[in-house]
């Protein structure tokens, strides 16, 4: 995969959702990842507006933003997938699941921020054992059955559900206390009469079942406007994936190589919902794997400066490389850059700057510059 173009590999990708995202990288010409590590909501939505058209990612920690509105149809999680599809890019929490596999089931799932309703990939720390993601494929695939479910319901009812549905907050705060985890009701319990009532829960279950990522709620931002990637951007499918926590950028980490290896073990065991692995460099090493590898702790060197691939680090352990050094040598496909953006004097410019030069260095990776 070292010299295998983006497209050639999202030809043989087996997940839908490494499919779309290597397309997406090839269409804009971008493999950036955006950290949008800004700690309120307001300036976080105004930023993945401002930097949508670099990126193919946005990566978040939704657990650092005040005031994150978590109402599933209408805050922040629905808001930044109506940008995502402005735009063509995919939603990264990086949550860095680390738990029992129960627990980790229940944060991905519910509480507050109900994660999987709005972010297509999160990331998962392996210190407790390949449990957790088994624990968080299985949570996906209920919730792909859900969506399925969902679909189906609003087809065999018939009713156009945004017209008996209340869109407040309070008919949302009812929503969540529908535990994620319960099995959907069959649909005959739903068909019993024409009472209002019935069509009310209906309404509600099915709005409460449907992925932000929806098209019906990209409306609020993205409708009548062009797509700021141009044509070709299609709807990203409704699908979840892992990546997996295998190296670190901080100075000293636990992250030994037999750790690593066992990660790559962990992925290859669950191809079905492991998209890849967050890591320093590529981890693809047998002649079948094909992952995609997302680096954090890059940065450029300030203009002017020569690129020896490696910059000073933030004085709090993290360490920074170059892109040139991380796609070109250490054969990492995407770049993850959060400070390095967003603190910059023009983060517009600044995003495109980190876009050219990661590009470049995948071009040459490839042997097409
Ligand atoms: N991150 C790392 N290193 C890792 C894993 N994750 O820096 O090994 C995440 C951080 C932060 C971002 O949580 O959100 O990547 C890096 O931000 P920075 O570019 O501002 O240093």
């Amino acid at each position: 995969t070292f010299k295998a173009s983006f497209a050639e590999r999202a030809n043989n990708a087996s997940h839908p959702l490494s499919n779309y995202l290597l397309r997406l990288m090839e269409l804009k010409k971008s493999n950036l990842c955006l950290s949008a590590d800004v700690t309120n909501a307001r300036e976080l939505l105004q930023l993945a507006d401002d930097i949508g058209p670099s990126i193919i990612l946005l990566k978040t920690h939704y657990d650092l933003v005040a005031g994150w509105d978590y109402r599933p149809k209408t805050g922040t999680g629905a808001k930044l997938n109506a940008l995502a599809r402005k735009h063509g890019f995919l939603i990264f929490e990086d949550r860095k699941f680390g738990d029992i596999g129960s627990t980790v089931q229940a944060q991905y799932t519910a509480g507050t921020a109900r994660i999987i309703d709005w972010a297509h990939i999160v990331n998962i720390n392996m210190v407790p054992g390949k449990a957790g993601v088994t624990a968080l494929s299985e949570a996906a695939k209920r919730w792909r059955s859900r969506v399925n479910y969902e679909v189906k319901t609003s087809v065999s009812v018939g009713t156009p559900m945004s017209d008996s549905f209340d869109d407040n907050a309070d008919d949302e705060d009812e929503e969540h206390q529908l535990a994620p985890m319960d099995p959907p009701a069959p649909p005959h319990h739903h068909q019993q009469n024409g009472r209002k009532g019935s069509i009310v829960s209906i309404t509600t279950l099915t709005q409460s079942f449907e992925p932000v990522d929806s098209p019906r709620f990209s409306n609020a931002i993205a409708e009548g406007e062009e797509s700021s990637a141009g044509a070709g951007i299609e709807e990203p499918p409704w699908e979840r994936g892992l990546l997996i926590l295998a190296q670190m950028s901080t100075e000293g980490n636990f992250m030994t190589p037999d750790y690593t290896k066992a990660c790559q073990e962990a992925a290859r065991e669950n191809k079905d919902f492991v998209m890849g692995f967050i890591s320093q460099g590529t981890l693809n090493s047998e002649p079948s794997d094909d992952f995609l590898s997302m680096t954090p702790g890059c940065q450029l060197p300030p203009e002017g400066e020569e690129d020896d691939g490696v910059v000073a680090g933030d004085g709090l352990g993290q360490q920074y490389n170059s892109p040139t050094k991380l796609v070109g040598l250490s054969g990492s496909d995407i770049i993850i850059v959060g400070r390095g953006i967003f603190r910059a004097g023009s983060p517009m410019a600044e995003a495109e700057r980190y876009r050219r030069r990661a590009w470049k260095a995948y071009l040459k990776r490839i042997g097409k510059q």
